[in-house]
């Protein structure tokens, strides 16, 4: 059954543990490069400008942000999961004290989730895979994490290049068969549908629902 997200809000930034906020709803995560665009897909993705805030200036999320958001099922059933923005990684101009600290909170972050079920992977769709995108992907596997990989903004490229680039980006980090890179747009309906369907199964709410 077709899920829709009806209500999304922030609720806390954080940097350490203690600071997430409590609940056993499950949870989705967003990495990347800093400006790939994670937090205009949080907000495309819930059609709410101005949830989580963006910058054409990269380094904008400087904490584990935590936004929770309400889905309703065409049958009216109703749940509750948490979105999670992270900031972002292999920005230069930072200094290296400053991305040592967003590093460690980022992996701290990881380990001690305790109600996380899929790590959307950022990937600009324009960019050839980076060594830097390959480690984390490679860190998040070797960690246990169910990870999708998401090529951004679909809406620079024309409809042929980007399904080349996709299968590019595909190949490169390694996906097993069966497997797919998924594409996503913030700007253009592009990819919305298949990314709330992947994220509905990653979270099992119809699984849930039928115990
Ligand atoms: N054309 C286009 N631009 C996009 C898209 N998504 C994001 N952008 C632009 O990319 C820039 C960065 O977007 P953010 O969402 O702030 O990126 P981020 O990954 O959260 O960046 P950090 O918080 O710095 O890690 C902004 O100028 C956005 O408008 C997209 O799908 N298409
Ligand atoms: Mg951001």
């Amino acid at each position: 059954m077709r899920w829709e997200i009806i209500k999304a809000e922030y609720v806390t930034s954080a940097v350490k543990a203690s600071q997430f906020p409590l609940g056993e709803e499950p949870e989705v995560a967003f990495i990347g490069r800093s400006n790939v665009g994670k937090s205009s897909l949080i907000n495309s993705l819930c059609r709410h400008s101005g949830l989580a805030r963006t910058s054409s200036a990269p380094g904008k999320t400087r904490t584990v942000n935590f936004y929770r958001v309400t889905l309703k099922r065409e049958d009216g059933l109703r749940r509750d999961l948490w979105l999670v923005d992270l900031p972002g990684y292999g920005y230069a101009q930072r200094s290296k004290s400053e991305r040592q600290d967003l590093q460690d909170w980022t992996q701290h972050y990881f380990r001690e989730s305790k109600r996380l079920r899929l790590v959307l992977q950022l990937l600009d769709i324009r960019r050839e895979l980076q060594p830097l995108d390959q480690q984390v992907h490679n860190w998040l596997l070797a960690a246990g994490m169910p990870v999708q990989p998401v090529a951004t903004k679909l809406d620079k490229l024309s409809r042929s290049a980007a399904s080349a680039a996709l299968r590019a980006l595909g190949a490169k980090l390694g996906l097993p068969a069966g497997q797919a890179m998924l594409g996503y747009s913030s700007l253009t309906p592009a990819g919305r549908p298949e990314l709330l369907q992947r994220l509905v199964e990653a979270v099992d709410f119809d699984g849930i629902d039928t115990v």
